[in-house]
C-alpha cells in the first residue's frame, strides 16, 4: 500500500476549540451572568477606575513626549482591559514580566507613574520599583521576557513556592523563537507560568494575518502541550475571569496560554504614524468596542455609576497624574557614570578607565 502523502489541512476550527469568552457585549450589555466574585459594584468600579487611570496617565505621557519632556513612548490606548484585568487577577507574590505597553498592569501592581515616566525618559532608575521589588522591568527586545519567565517559574517550582510567573507578550512576539522555546519548556517541565498574548492585531505595521497562518494565537499552545484559551480583551470582566482561572491552573503546575483579543487604537509608539498603514475607517470602527466605555455602560445600566461619580473620578485621577508628572519633572538627572555602576560587580579595567574619563568630564 502506498503511504499517504497528502496530509491535507488540519481541522482546527477556532470556534470549536478556542471560543472567545466574553461577558459584556460591545455596547456593555451582559450576555451571560457575571462570574462569581465579579458581580459586585466595588470590584467593577475598582477595575473601571484603574482603566481610566491608565488612559489618563497614557494621555499625559504622550503629551510630555510631544513637548520634548519624555523619550519615545508606547501608548496602551484601547488595551486597558487586558492590562488591568491581568494585574487584578494576579496575587501579590506572583511575578510580572511585562512587555512595553503594559502600564495598566504595572500600575495595578504598585509601580508608580513617576517610575514609568522615568523609565521612558531613559533613566534606568525607573526600573528600580519601590513597590513590586521582584517584578521585571519593561522588556523592549520583543519576546525576551518569555524566556525570562521560564527561569522565574522554574525557581518557584524548585523552591516549592505557590507563585506564578505572568508574562505578557504582543501578537508579534508569538512569531519569535523565544516565545516558542518558552512555552515549550513550560509545557515539558510543568512550570507555574501564564503567558498572556496581548493581541492588539498589529506588530507595528504588520497585521496578525501576515505573521501567522493559524486562525488563532491561542492554538499555538497545542504544540507546547499546554492549555490555550481566548478572551475578548476589551471586556475586563472576561479577562479577569479567564486569567484568574489560568493562574489557578498554573499554580498547580499546569502552564497556560491566554490570547486576549484587543486593538491598538493609537500609534505603535510616539515615533510612529499608524495612518500610513491602516485606514481611519478601521480605527473608528474599533473605537465602538473600546473597553472603558463598555464597562461604563454596564455600570450605568445597573445604576452603579452616574455623572457625578464620573466627574469626581476624572478630577481625582487627573490630579494624581499631574502630581506624578510634576514629581518626575523635578527629579535630578541620573549621574552620567551610572551606566558603569550596575552591570559588573567589579568593573573590568578597560571600563574603569572609561568611567574615570566620564567622571573627569573627558568622556
Ligand atoms: C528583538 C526585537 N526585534 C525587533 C524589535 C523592534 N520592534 C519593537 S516593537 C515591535 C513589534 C512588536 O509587536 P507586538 O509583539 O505585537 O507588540 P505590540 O507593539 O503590538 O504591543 C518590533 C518589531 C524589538 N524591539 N526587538
Amino acid at each position: 500500500m502506498k503511504p499517504e502523502t497528502d496530509i491535507g489541512t488540519p481541522d482546527l476550527d477556532p470556534r470549536r476549540y478556542w471560543p472567545l469568552l466574553r461577558y459584556l457585549d460591545k455596547a456593555g450589555a451582559a450576555i451571560a451572568p457575571l462570574p462569581d466574585g465579579l458581580d459586585d459594584r466595588d470590584i467593577l468600579v475598582s477595575l473601571y477606575r484603574a482603566m481610566v487611570t491608565t488612559r489618563t496617565f497614557d494621555q499625559k505621557a504622550v503629551s510630555l513626549q510631544r513637548t520634548g519632556r519624555l523619550g519615545t513612548y508606547a501608548s496602551s490606548l484601547g488595551q486597558e482591559a487586558v492590562s488591568v484585568g491581568v494585574g487584578a487577577s494576579m496575587h501579590k507574590h506572583d511575578v510580572l514580566l511585562p512587555a512595553f505597553r503594559d502600564h495598566g498592569t504595572m500600575l495595578w501592581r504598585g509601580v508608580t507613574m513617576t517610575e514609568i515616566l522615568q523609565y521612558w525618559s531613559g533613566d534606568e532608575r525607573g526600573c528600580d520599583f519601590a513597590g513590586p521589588r521582584e517584578d521585571f522591568p519593561v522588556a523592549i527586545p520583543v519576546a525576551s521576557q518569555a524566556t525570562h519567565a521560564v527561569g522565574v517559574a522554574m525557581a518557584f517550582q524548585l523552591r516549592k513556592e505557590p507563585r506564578v510567573a505572568v508574562c505578557i507578550v504582543g501578537d508579534g512576539a508569538t512569531s519569535k523563537g523565544d516565545f516558542y522555546e518558552a512555552i515549550n519548556a513550560c509545557g515539558v517541565w510543568k512550570l507555574p507560568a501564564v503567558f498572556v498574548i496581548n493581541n492588539n492585531q498589529w506588530a507595528i505595521s504588520e497585521p496578525t494575518r501576515m505573521q501567522t497562518a493559524t486562525p488563532t494565537l491561542a492554538q499555538k499552545a497545542v504544540a507546547a502541550g499546554i492549555a490555550g484559551s481566548r478572551v475578548d480583551g476589551n471586556d475586563v470582566v472576561a479577562v479577569h475571569d479567564v486569567v484568574s482561572r489560568a493562574l489557578d491552573e498554573a499554580r498547580r503546575g499546569r502552564p497556560q496560554l491566554v490570547e486576549a483579543l484587543t486593538y491598538r487604537l493609537g500609534d505603535h509608539t510616539t515615533a510612529d504614524d499608524a495612518r500610513r498603514y491602516r485606514d481611519d475607517a478601521e480605527v473608528s470602527a474599533r473605537w465602538q468596542e473600546e473597553p472603558i466605555l463598555r464597562l461604563r455602560n454596564y455600570l450605568v445600566g445597573r445604576d452603579w455609576w452616574g455623572k457625578a461619580d464620573e466627574e469626581a473620578l476624572i478630577r481625582e485621577v487627573r490630579a494624581e497624574v499631574d502630581r506624578a508628572a510634576e514629581a518626575y519633572l523635578a527629579l535630578p538627572p541620573q549621574e552620567p557614570t551610572a551606566i558603569f555602576d550596575y552591570l559588573h560587580e567589579t568593573l573590568p579595567p578597560s571600563l574603569a578607565g572609561q568611567r574615570r574619563m566620564v567622571e573627569d568630564g573627558d568622556g
